[in-house]
């Protein structure tokens, strides 16, 4: 295989999270992409993550979607296409413009999304489009759009390095934002920025924090409310910047009757926040996804940012609050309008100025007049059959939704369901009646705006892959069909960008913020060669902050402060008494659509869990690595248990990765129920009520196989490896024929070599071919307590010999658990060297086994096992 590059790097954008990082992908010989982070990024500056770095690992034609499919038969792009228009207009002439929808996403690419709302909102006449974004931003979006009047984040990503003190309020930077992260750890460094973080959770974030502050969930608003009432009684209330605010009395009054109790934390830490907040006049509030997916979720935004607005620390270098975006193109979404209740280009569906004036720029026939469905309610109707032709893109909503084997159910019994994806099997594309493939990163040609208001580009490396087609592309093919062809007539995204860009102008002119005017007459060749730039960009106004001038985008220029009133906490439900809390793990991304093709990316953790205190544990009667059934009223999960005292008593956590596609009963928002904030409509997708209890397997298993492996058992978790796959699994009763299990699970008809030891209750089975190992199986009466990483090695290589042993012979060493994905190395190997060098440093195991010396995301790992062997408490 020639791993040659063939030719020069091409410049794009990482199409994971909202760091937005500059990526260089040089396409090779063999057809691939060899990935560097790009050094004149503004985001990154050459730095990836790990997920970043392994983007070319997750490329390859392996379970992509290359042609359309009406009912699951093939068909030619002409008849879906057709299809899709027919359906949606006979809906439409039929039902009216609000008995189709459209859901969309956060990782659409800027021109798509555009594309998406204007065929929504202009031509069809309907705001029924919402977005994942619903689910992830929503919250903030109405907490800014309460005290700015516009939905603009103010700072910039170097105010965290400009900090004296940096807040993150539910949000775990060191996994889900790691090049941020990384850039704040170097500041700690250079210029010991305080960290404080606050999750109920101890997550890895933890490890540069000054103060943890382990709150109660849900009573973030109560801190912040204490803090308001701190800043006045120190006197710190900037009263030249208040001048331009209004609400200060009312929000005050509401702070200062708040009751100190409910937080649950340590006076003494309370106290050291609040000195360290009030002491720091260059104080950032990073929040995400802890403060956003509540029932309270604008509140929880608002009392933040009542805060800065108080002391007038905002928009001003190393000051401000800063909702970091989740998804690569949140943002994007945002400005085009893509949530139900915006317009296009930050202005207001409700103001008939607004409206006009978008109308008009459209030449629309119709626009919608109203604000359209939002997501929950949008599966709502779906089930209640009042949308009769659906239209998901980009999104995996069978998945992710709360409730989600409801809205699973909902769209499986919609009249008519479209989805656009980029992979073939995904538990949403199964629902779909047509399934349209779209190209995905690297094929695709667009613009996505990161978190600090920077638009950079994505940019086509490699062919579209079969019949694939970009997404704007299959929008304006239905649009044409639809009767609208001279609006949608675009030939390529550098068009719909200039026509964004000039639709901005109009909105500035109207007082958006969101004024890109200077980029509208973009030619391809100047959409070619964009570099990435800070909105907004108009003859009025170049990038740069937000609000430290005190002007505001309120009808008035004023900001507002809101009076927050912390919710009473919802009583205990004795059926259901624990409250689960989900999210992310560092390698993964979402439904693993991408991530779990990298074998790399699945090193780090490679199976569905949930970490649940000791005490809990204890009073469960569950054993570490044992499973445990998690449920309620929607759903039912089985998870493996990790014990560990970084979750709260009665708080556990499970990550949100695993589908109906790589796990049996690891779907763990269905167990999330619809519950959700009364002014964003964003869901409280961090607070399930649940029960738990024990899985009572009869036996466990581990198998590896260089071909897939197929389910089998009561448990199945399966995951990439770097020459074939693995499944860990659990039987409630042992099969009674274990060859005829192993067939059944590797789709073989070979004789297996097989091993069983009576006394221990264990079989172990290996399939070999040549001599070479093609598959195995793992069985014992508990958890499978034997080497992974030995296993996965001997996959088709001719070391057998000590195979069904399960450990490692002779002098070979086995790796554990694998700490840094980059380089492989286990969690085995980094405890022998620390144990041989009692005073070793991050630097010394870097130089020694290259860990932590890539990407840098392993670097929190580990500290924490620096910190063990040292002695010292993990904060
Ligand atoms: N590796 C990886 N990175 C990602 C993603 C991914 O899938 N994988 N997804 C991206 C996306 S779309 C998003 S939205 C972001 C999300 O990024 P984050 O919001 O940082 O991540 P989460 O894990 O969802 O949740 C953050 C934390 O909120 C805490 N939390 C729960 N309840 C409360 C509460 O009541 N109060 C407080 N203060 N905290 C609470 C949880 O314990 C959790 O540690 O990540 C982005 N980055
Ligand atoms: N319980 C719980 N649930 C959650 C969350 C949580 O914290 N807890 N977080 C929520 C949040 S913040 C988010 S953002 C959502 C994310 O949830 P989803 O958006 O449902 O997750 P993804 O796996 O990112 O889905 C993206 C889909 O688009 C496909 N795709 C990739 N690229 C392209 C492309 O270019 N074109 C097209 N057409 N398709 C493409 C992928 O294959 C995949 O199927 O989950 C939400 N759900
Ligand atoms: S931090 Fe990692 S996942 Fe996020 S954009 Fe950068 S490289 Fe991609
Ligand atoms: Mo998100």
């Amino acid at each position: 295989m020639n791993m040659q590059p063939a030719t020069k790097p091409i410049r794009t954008t990482c199409p994971y999270c909202g760091v937005g990082c500059g990526v260089l992908a040089t396409p090779l010989a063999n057809g691939g992409l060899a990935i560097e982070g790009d050094p004149d990024h503004p985001a990154n500056k050459g730095r990836l993550c790990v997920k970043g770095a392994a983007l070319g690992e997750t490329l390859g034609l392996r379970g992509r979607l290359l042609d359309p499919y009406i009912h699951g038969k093939r068909s030619s792009w002409d008849q879906a296409l057709d299809l899709v228009a027919q359906r949606f207009s006979d809906a439409i002439a039929k039902h009216g413009p609000d008995s189709v929808a459209f859901y969309v996403s956060g990782q659409l690419l800027t021109e798509d999304y555009y594309v998406a709302n204007k065929l929504m909102k202009g031509f069809i006449g309907s705001a029924n489009i919402d977005t994942n974004s619903r689910l992830c931003m929503a919250s903030s979006v109405a907490g800014h759009k309460r005290a700015f009047g516009s939905d603009t984040v103010p700072g910039l990503y170097e105010d965290l390095e400009l900090a004296d003190t940096v807040v993150l309020v539910g949000s775990n930077l060191a996994w889900c934002h790691p090049i941020l992260y990384q850039r704040l750890a170097a500041a700690r460094e250079t210029r010991g920025t305080k960290v404080v973080v606050v999750d109920p959770r101890r997550t890895a974030t933890c490890d540069i924090a000054d103060l943890h502050l382990a709150l109660n969930a849900g009573t973030d608003t109560v801190l912040f409310n204490l803090l308001l009432a701190e800043i006045a009684r120190r006197g710190l209330i900037d009263h030249g910047f208040a001048a331009n605010l209004d609400g200060m009395e009312d929000a005050l009054a509401a702070a200062q009757a708040t009751p100190l109790s409910s937080t649950g934390l340590p006076h003494a830490d309370l106290t050291r926040f609040l000195d360290l907040w009030t002491a720091s006049e260059r104080v950032v509030t990073v929040y995400s996804q802890g403060i956003n997916q509540s029932e309270s979720g604008t509140d929880n935004v608002n009392a933040i940012l009542n805060c800065h607005l108080a002391t007038g620390r905002i928009g001003k270098p190393g000051m401000g609050p800063f909702s970091v975006t989740g998804q690569p193109n949140a943002m994007g979404g945002r400005e085009v309008g893509g949530l139900a209740n915006m317009l296009a280009c930050h202005l207001d569906i409700d103001n008939p100025d607004h409206r006009d004036a978008v109308r008009g720029f459209w030449q629309a026939p119709r626009i919608a007049e109203k604000p359209g469905l939002k997501a929950v309610d949008m599966f709502r109707a779906v089930e209640e059959g009042r949308i009769k032709a659906l239209w998901i893109m980009c999104t995996n909503p069978a998945l992710s939704m709360p409730e989600a084997d409801r809205v699973a159910r909902a769209i499986k019994g919609c009249d008519f369901t479209v989805v656009s994806d980029i992979v073939a099997q995904t538990d949403t594309t199964r629902l779909a009646d047509v399934l349209l493939p779209a190209t995905g990163w690297a094929e695709k040609d667009g613009t996505v705006t990161n978190s600090e208001r920077r638009v950079s580009r994505q940019r086509r490396a490699l062919a579209a892959p079969g019949q694939a087609r970009d997404d704007w592309r299959i929008m304006a093919d239905v649009a044409k069909r639809m009767g609208w062809a001279d609006a949608f007539d675009w030939t390529g995204p550098a068009q719909i960008f200039a026509e964004h860009a000039a639709l901005s102008g109009v909105a500035g002119g109207l007082g958006s913020d969101f004024d890109i005017s200077d980029y509208r007459a973009t030619t391809a060749p100047e959409y070619d060669r964009m570099e990435p730039f800070l909105w907004p960009q108009s003859p009025s106004r170049q990038g740069g902050r937000f609000f430290g001038d005190g002007l505001f985008q309120t009808p008035s220029g004023r900001g507002r402060m809101v009076p927050i009133f912390p919710a009473n906490r919802r009583p205990v439900d004795i059926a259901a008494p624990f409250t689960l809390n989900t999210g992310r793990v560092r390698d993964h991304w979402h439904s693993m659509t991408r991530t779990g093709r990298a074998a790399r990316l699945s090193r780090h953790i490679a199976e569905p869990f949930l970490e649940l205190h000791p005490r809990d544990a204890e009073r469960l009667g569950l054993a570490p690595a044992g499973l445990a059934q998690v449920e309620n009223e929607h759903g039912r999960a089985i998870l493996r248990v990790l014990i560990t005292d970084r979750a709260a008593p009665g708080h556990p956590f499970a990550p949100i990765h695993w589908t109906g596609e790589t796990s049996s009963a690891g779907r763990v928002s269905s167990l999330v129920p619809g519950l959700t904030d009364p002014i964003s409509g964003q869901p409280a997708l961090k607070s399930a009520a649940v029960n738990i209890s024990a899985f009572r397997a009869g036996c466990y298993g581990f198998a590896v196989s260089k071909s897939e492996i197929n389910a089998a058992g009561d448990y199945l978790a399966i995951a990439k490896l770097p020459k074939g796959h693995q499944a860990e699994l659990a039987w409630k009763e042992p099969p009674r024929d274990w060859i005829e299990e192993a067939a059944k699970l590797f789709g073989l008809d070979t004789t297996p070599m097989i091993m069983r030891d009576r006394h221990h209750g264990t079989v172990r089975l290996a399939f070999l071919q040549d001599g070479r190992l093609q598959a195995a199986l793992f069985v014992s009466p508990g958890p499978v307590a034997l080497s992974r990483s030995h296993i996965a090695e001997a996959l088709d290589s001719d070391q057998t010999a000590d195979i069904l042993a399960g450990r490692p012979g002779g002098d070979r060493q086995d790796e554990g658990a694998v700490v840094c994905a980059c380089l492989g190395i286990g969690a085995n190997r980094i405890a022998r060297f620390i144990a041989t060098r009692k005073t070793a440093t991050l630097n010394e195991i870097g130089a020694a086994l290259g860990a932590g010396t890539n990407c840098g995301s392993c670097r929190p790992e580990l500290k924490r096992m620096l910190a063990r062997t040292a002695g010292a408490v993990d904060r």
